[in-house]
């Protein structure tokens, strides 16, 4: 019995850092705010959009001038379909691209020229259903 409350407590205690880790990126709900995902062509981030959070904002840094992909990816879950769309900006907040539409849990931005020393953001916006599994992937690379 001692057994089991001492794996129930070690349980408790890796939720309750995974919630604080996640409440930690989410105050990134606005362009102003947005959170630094790193300076490199190969990038990697992760966060949650849901019904009452409807937003996130990221920026980052290539150090080489490359045609680039930029990829919004998520894990299905059950039926209520999770689905969300991914925007690039640049620094003085105007629009660059919208990714189009590439499977239903993706989206893809393809060989946009990202070019070093300027600040790019990314914005995810939710759409619809939930993710309650695992985050959402933002994944940075150059084109192949
Ligand atoms: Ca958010």
């Amino acid at each position: 019995m001692k057994k089991f409350l001492v794996m129930l407590c070690v349980v408790c205690m890796v939720f309750s850092m995974g919630t604080v880790a996640f409440a930690g990126l989410e105050p990134n709900d606005t362009m102003d705010n947005a959170t630094y995902i790193g300076k490199d062509n190969n990038l990697r981030m992760w966060g949650i959009v849901s019904s009452v959070d409807l937003e996130d904002w990221w920026y980052f840094y290539v150090n080489d001038s490359s045609p680039s992909s930029l990829t919004l990816a998520w894990i299905p879950e059950g039926q209520e379909t999770f689905s969300a769309d991914l925007y690039l900006y640049d620094e003085g907040g105007s629009l660059l691209v919208k990714a189009p539409f590439w499977s239903y849990n993706s989206r893809l931005i393809r060989d946009y020229y990202l070019r070093a020393g300027r600040k790019y953001y990314l914005r995810v916006e939710y759409t619809s259903g939930s993710l309650t599994h695992s985050p959402y992937g933002l994944i940075i690379s150059p084109s192949l």
